[in-house]
């Protein structure tokens, strides 16, 4: 047996995960995602009906043992601050456990954070007095379950300073992402941020190794590199740009292939467009989703208010309110109208001789009666004024709506001539 075997902190994952801080990067600013990141984070962006995207790397943690939490806020944080604090309360401080939220410090002359390490950065004085001996990384837009103990255990066991979390991604995505090459021990030999020509994996060319943005780092290595990289000139202070390519060939950069809990990579999935995002909501109505949000051994936790059941009634003409293939949160209502493979969030209203289909509809909204609504994403607060069709002719929709690539049309408060009551 190796003398290092003999540490307790190779023997126990819980060992590792009671001294990791997780620092969720919950700053970016989402453009892709159109207006629906005009008032809030993407991290802050409803999902899967009761969720807000954030909520999963969150939980996550919480489920991997991880509770010592920091959210590095930005751009528009208001309503993900209000989820946090309505939310995310109940970890216990008298434990050690916490979720803080860390917001732009404003330590250095420049007011917002710049890059991602920066975020980091601006937040080292605190961390230090926290005395973690792993700080793990993770973005915050992102949709995926993921045990993070096991990569922290992995970290340990291959005695690395830096470990990457990365999944295998089509050539053509992977202009979007860090690629990385690696050798047979995943030791990370060469890391190019966001490549015009992403180089493909041995024996897989038409795939390239992806950082998912998610990194374990020995505390100490982290500091010394965030410090070193603050007097860096020209750095962009970002992880994937600047600290990640400046130490793999000095350092122990190891590569770690996600797995979710079923020992695949069949769900993560990142929402940043209006098409990907609608796709995701429609995947979940599917009879056997990949992402499986009724599993009570991993529970996706988040905060929503109390409300009543779903209720499906006739209207008074005894016309049949209806929703098939179909997922309605509480708080609805849907009289005398039909919904088909559509997405209700909380306290939606659907009125009589109204149809949707393949609709993605946010929390608070009322669709008047006579309206036709097809492939859409109604924002949160929506007041669908009677007899409004949507998705039937697009180029009609273009003059009032958005129309995304892929044929969504994103309906708002603000294109329907309403103020934002709700974010
Ligand atoms: P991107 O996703 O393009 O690439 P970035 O836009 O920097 O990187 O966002 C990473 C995360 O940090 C997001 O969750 C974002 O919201 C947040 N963020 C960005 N700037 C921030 C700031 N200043 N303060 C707080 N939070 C901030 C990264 C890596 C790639 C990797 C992909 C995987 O750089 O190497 O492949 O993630 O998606
Ligand atoms: P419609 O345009 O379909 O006729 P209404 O607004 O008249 O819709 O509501 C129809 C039915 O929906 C009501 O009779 C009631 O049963 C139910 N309903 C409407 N609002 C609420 C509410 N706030 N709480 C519970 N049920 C409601």
């Amino acid at each position: 047996m190796s003398e290092s075997i003999n540490q307790p902190q190779d023997r126990f994952v819980s060992h590792l995960t009671r001294n990791t801080i997780a620092l969720i990067l919950a700053g970016g600013r989402g453009s892709r995602l159109k207006n629906m990141t005009d008032w809030r984070a993407k991290p802050a962006v409803p999902f899967g009906g009761k969720f807000r995207i954030i909520d999963f790397p969150l939980s996550n943690c919480i489920n991997s043992g991880i509770r010592k939490i920091g959210i590095l806020t930005q751009y528009k944080a208001d309503s993900l601050i209000r989820h946090i604090q309505q939310g995310w309360g109940f970890l216990r401080g008298e434990f050690g456990e916490y979720v803080d939220l860390m917001p732009a410090q404003q330590r250095l002359e420049t007011s917002w954070y710049e890059g991602t390490a920066d975020a980091v950065y601006q937040n080292i004085d605190i961390l230090r007095t926290r005395r973690p001996e792993y700080v793990l990384i993770l973005a915050g837009d992102h949709i995926y379950k993921m045990d993070y103990g096991e990569m922290l255990a992995d970290h340990v066991a291959n005695n690395a300073d830096l470990t990457i979390g990365c999944l295998e991604v089509s050539l053509e995505e992977a202009t979007e992402f860090g690629v990385m090459d690696v050798d047979q021990n995943r030791r990370v030999k060469a890391f190019v941020e966001k490549p015009a020509n992403p180089p493909s994996m041995p024996g897989k060319p038409d795939k390239a190794l992806a950082s998912m943005g998610i990194y374990v780092f020995n505390a100490a290595f982290l500091f010394e590199q965030l410090i070193k990289d603050a007097d860096t000139k020209g750095s962009n202070r970002d992880f994937g740009k600047d600290i990640i390519p400046a130490v793999i060939d000095k350092y122990r950069v190891n590569a770690y292939p996600f797995l979710n809990l079923q020992g695949d990579q069949s769900y993560w999935r990142d929402v940043g467009t209006i098409d990907a995002y609608w796709a995701a909501n429609m995947e979940l109505i599917g009879v056997k989703p990949d992402l499986n949000l009724y599993d009570k051994t991993w529970p996706i936790w988040t905060y929503q208010e109390q409300t009543p059941p779903a209720k499906f009634v006739f209207d008074d003409d005894k016309r049949r309110g209806q929703a098939v293939d179909s997922m309605v949160s509480g708080g609805c209502v849907i009289s005398g109208a039909k919904v088909r493979h559509s997405l209700l969030f909380s306290n939606v209203r659907v009125n009589s001789y109204t149809t949707l289909e393949d609709a993605v509809v946010l929390p608070e909204v009322n669709i008047a009666r006579h309206c036709r609504i097809t492939k859409a994403i109604i924002e949160k607060g929506c007041e669908v004024p009677q007899g409004t069709v949507i998705g039937e002719n697009l180029e009609d929709d273009k003059k009032r709506f958005h129309v995304s690539p892929g044929g969504v049309v994103l309906v708002t408060p603000d294109m329907l001539g309403q103020s934002r009551h709700y974010v």
